[in-house]
């Protein structure tokens, strides 16, 4: 048995792959469910992977955790027992022929299963998860995604509690069985990883529709729900339509099998899973009416079914080799899906908002002690790994490549990539070729973009010569040190650009030496650490616009002048560069805030910003009013956080509130009308354009209730009361919830009575009473862990309490440290019940070191009492070790 902590905990390195010493063709599995147990019995039919190199002498090693080994057979009879050996994570048999199949029955006990991870129950019904390394809690199986075979399940269950049996693929047969049972036999043609495998039984509703694909097959389509839900399914379906025409539209992509199904679970530890042909969904992302969900979730909703769908292809159909290899199908289907949601809300919002979690999120990472490549060279629990950085910085790389190669090239190296590598498993080395194939470009430098981790810095110099009537650009690019990575090389990349005159207007440019091609907005190549670009006959002084659509992932540091920025804010014909500059003119006044704050000076906000703000509410021209909500909305307080050198909570969190406040007392009017203008008597639908206008509306709303004044509070009850639908309601619920007002009271108390029968808008509510910025939070969210409607083992539940207070900047980040504490005592409770929810809550601590001395002390105290506490999960355990900057066996 290796129980042995050091060895639980040792590090897997990419450098160690080697591929599996046999190949498994087919699977043949069968489950009996019963309420205690469930009985799992397979049929492995195995081949020597001479191919790979695999001697005579190799041992098949299946792995296995969890399990009750009952009976192991090769070819049909039992197995000496010195022809295998067994442990607590794997079963290794020898002295195997090239060809044979084998038996094993195994008990497994999923209602005692709280990870969520393999089988295990939600609201009475059995559902699995998979990926990455559950399967090995179902059965013993070569549980890594480089194994593809094609799978038979059988299911049987009670017919009258689970009359509902779902597997992988195709329905081959279902049938009553004596004493109340029934089963069902399901065929997934495709050969895929253990990680894909689903199995889902229950007693839901099913909202059934359909799909011609381009060849005129018909997919029949299937989503379940609890039977409660049953009206709740539609905009999934909706969305799962509009995803499969996307993906033939856009890429020529057709779904394969003759049904698609999506099925929702209450307990779920991330949002949804791709599982070939039985998606199984985190109920948040499936369930939509307009009384319970807002915009916002019509949007993800439609956001995640697609992502999911889109796996099919990147994904599935190609999979990974190994689990290195994850941005290989995650920041391509990311990618996939932003491509996709910016189609369906049309306009720059979408790429403004990836960008923001880019750089509220992903950015802090990467320069955080937790930093990795987007390709990691190690991990010690690969569940850590499904982080922002493989996905989201994951799809800027594909975006590079899109920008570097051009529309067609793209989408002929993607197709390239399908054919080549169907059916099997692929590296991030083998995507790239397949683009370089296809362009004849060369990408190695390129792929530095893969392996080192920190987000690159651009320095930008501009110099105009007015005799010459030239313009030189001079730009250096630099990476900060990460763990593991001192040094780092300069990457390639992509930088879309224009110039304005002094009028606003486009300028043509001619870059020296590229004959007369003017274009107005180009694309540059940056490879070195610092290069110079000229343009000619440059006839004024130009304001430029870098870094168009955000063309690549980086920092970038340019010297605009405020009148610069206010001339590219009203002008730029870039709308996420018209964004940039607004981010960039209240990034500047705010950090001006800051400091006074800090030197105890009077605060002051000049009048330029206010009158920014009144020129956007005045716009009449801007018709897309969730982009006018996008510019009027402030720079986040990490955002804002992110540029000091030591994160200073108390100011940030004040002047944010401080410009909040000045914006609305000195805008009140327009505010209003704004707010007015906006608002609409017709009953609700859910639709981008509407959206939008409800978003610009709430956010009016919410400028005007800082002031909190009689009137607006009138208007925000107002608006809760008449409210048909869960946006209006929502906003004008956490507006008050987060103001001083007496009202608030009882304006939580009403909210928690309507909804506390429905999980997802309970969730909403904790949240809110979670985010509140006052000194009683901690209290308020200590209470409500004991609240009936909380529940522990609920992923949903612990993330909208313990995750949002954790996300709560001031309160959290109480002096004392009792915010600390609290999440450090959650984070042991957790680490028991749930590896994963709890590794990701200790992940709130990674960034310690940021803080003035005394929260550092406090955080790092946290830290090693978790470190220091019986029985720490790997998943806890790698996490917390990065952060203080000790993990075992780390390679540096
Ligand atoms: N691939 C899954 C995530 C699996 C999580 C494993 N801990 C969802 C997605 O990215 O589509
Ligand atoms: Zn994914």
């Amino acid at each position: 048995m290796s129980t042995d902590p050091a060895q639980h905990r040792a590090p897997v390195y990419l450098k160690d792959y080697r591929p599996p010493a046999f190949l498994v063709k087919h699977l043949d599995l069968s489950f009996d469910l019963f309420e205690e147990s469930v009985s799992v019995r397979s049929r492995l039919e195995c081949v020597r992977n001479r191919a790979a190199g695999s001697l005579a002498d190799s041992a098949l090693v299946l792995n296995g955790r969890d399990l009750c080994l009952k009976s192991l057979q090769l070819e049909g009879r039992p197995l000496p027992a010195d022809l295998y050996s067994l442990d607590d994570q794997t079963l290794t048999i020898f002295n195997l022929p090239d060809l044979f199949s084998l038996e094993i029955e195994t008990e497994i006990y999923p209602q005692k299963n709280s990870a969520l991870e393999g089988l295990y129950r939600s609201g009475g019904h059995f559902c699995t998860q998979c990926e990455a390394e559950g399967f090995r809690k179902i059965t013993y199986f070569p549980d890594r995604p480089d194994v593809l075979a094609t799978y038979t399940v059988t299911i049987t269950a009670d017919r009258e509690r689970y009359p509902v049996l779902l597997a992988n693929g195709n329905l081959r047969e279902e049938g009553t069985l004596p004493e109340a049972r029934h089963f069902a036999i399901w065929e997934d043609p495709f050969p895929k990883p253990s990680y894909l495998f689903a199995l889902v039984a229950g007693n839901l509703f099913r909202l059934e529709d359909s799909f011609r694909t381009c060849s005129g097959r018909e997919v029949l389509l299937q989503i379940y729900v609890e039977h409660h839900n049953r009206h709740k399914a539609g905009h999934a379906m909706q969305s799962l339509q509009k995803a499969m025409a996307w993906d033939e539209r856009t890429f020529g992509l057709e779904y394969d099998l003759d049904r698609y199904m999506i099925v929702a679970v209450d307990d779920f530890n991330m949002g949804a899973m791709e599982n070939k042909g039985l998606n199984v969904f985190n109920s948040k992302y499936v369930l939509a009416d307009s009384r319970t969900a807002t915009d916002t979730d019509y949007e993800n909703i439609e956001a995640v079914v697609a992502h999911e769908y889109f796996h099919n292809w990147t994904g599935n159909r190609v999979t990974c080799r190994d689990w290195f290899q994850l941005s290989l199908k995650e920041g391509l289907t990311v990618y996939r899906d932003q491509l996709f949601s910016a189609e369906m809300l049309a306009g720059p919002v979408k790429r403004i908002h990836d960008v923001m979690l880019l750089r509220n999120v992903q950015f802090p990472e990467d320069n955080s002690p937790v930093a990795h490549p987007v390709k990691p060279d190690s991990y010690i629990e690969i569940n850590n790994f499904y982080t922002v950085t493989v996905y989201e910085k994951g799809a800027e790389i594909i975006r590079m490549l899109h920008t570097l190669l051009g529309t067609e090239k793209f989408k002929e190296g993607l197709a390239r990539y399908l054919r080549d590598h169907d059916g099997r498993a692929a590296t991030t080395e083998d995507f790239v070729r397949a683009m370089e194939e296809v362009s004849g470009r060369e990408l190695e430098q390129f792929t530095l973009w893969y392996s080192q981790a920190g987000t690159p810095e651009l320095r930008v110099r501009t110099d105009y010569d007015a005799g010459a009537r030239t313009y030189t650009l001079t730009m250096e690019q630099s990476c900060p040190p990460t763990p593991g990575q001192p040094r780092k090389k300069p990457v390639h990349l992509p930088l879309v650009l224009g110039f304005l005159d002094q009028q606003g207007k486009e300028m043509t440019l001619r870059l020296s030496g590229e004959g007369d091609k003017p274009e107005k907005s180009r694309l540059l190549e940056l490879r070195q650490a610092v290069e110079h670009f000229r343009f000619e006959g440059v006839e004024e002084k130009p304001v430029p616009s870098l870094l168009r659509n955000f063309s690549a992932p980086v920092k970038m540091q340019v010297d605009y002048s405020d009148a610069e920025l206010r001339l590219l804010m009203t002008h730029d014909p870039d709308s996420f560069n018209r964004w940039e500059a607004w981010q960039r003119l209240a990034l500047r006044r705010g950090l001006d805030l800051i400091a006074a704050v800090q030197q105890g000076r009077e605060l002051h906000l000049d009048q330029d910003l206010v009158q920014g703000v009144e020129q956007v509410l005045r716009d009449d021209s801007l018709e897309n009013k969730a982009f006018v909500a996008t510019l009027l909305r402030l720079p986040t307080e990490e955002y804002l956080a992110e540029q000091l050198e030591v994160i200073d909570v108390d100011g940030v969190h004040q002047v944010r509130q401080y410009l909040k406040k000045e914006l609305a007392r000195r805008l009140r009017d327009q505010w209003l009308q704004t707010y007015h203008r906006h608002r609409r008597e017709e009953p609700y639908r859910y639709e981008p354009g509407l959206a939008g206008e409800r978003t610009l509306k709430n956010l009016a709303l919410s400028y005007l209730m800082a002031l909190e004044d009689d009137e607006t509070v009138d208007l925000c009850l107002d608006q809760l009361r008449r409210a048909d639908n869960m946006t209006d309601q929502f906003s004008a619920f956490r507006a008050l919830a987060h103001s001083s007002r007496p009202e608030k009271f009882k304006v939580q108390e009403s909210f928690y009575r309507q909804w506390r029968q429905d999980v997802l808008v309970l969730d909403k509510w904790f949240s809110v009473l979670a985010t509140a910025p006052f000194p009683e939070t901690l209290n308020t969210v200590k209470e409500l862990l004991v609240n009936p409607d909380f529940q522990i083992r609920n992923p949903n539940r612990v993330r909208a309490l313990i995750g949002a207070f954790a996300s709560n900047p001031v309160c959290f980040h109480d002096r004392a440290g009792a915010g600390y504490r609290f999440l450090g005592d959650q984070i042991l409770t957790l680490n028991s019940l749930n590896p994963q929810i709890a590794a990701r809550l200790a992940g709130r601590f990674s960034r310690w070191r940021r803080y003035d001395r005394q929260r550092q002390l406090l955080m790092r105290e946290q830290l090693e009492r978790i470190l220091g506490a019986d029985k720490l999960s790997r998943d806890v355990y790698e996490v917390v070790s990065k952060s203080l900057g000790k993990s075992e066996g780390e390679e540096t």
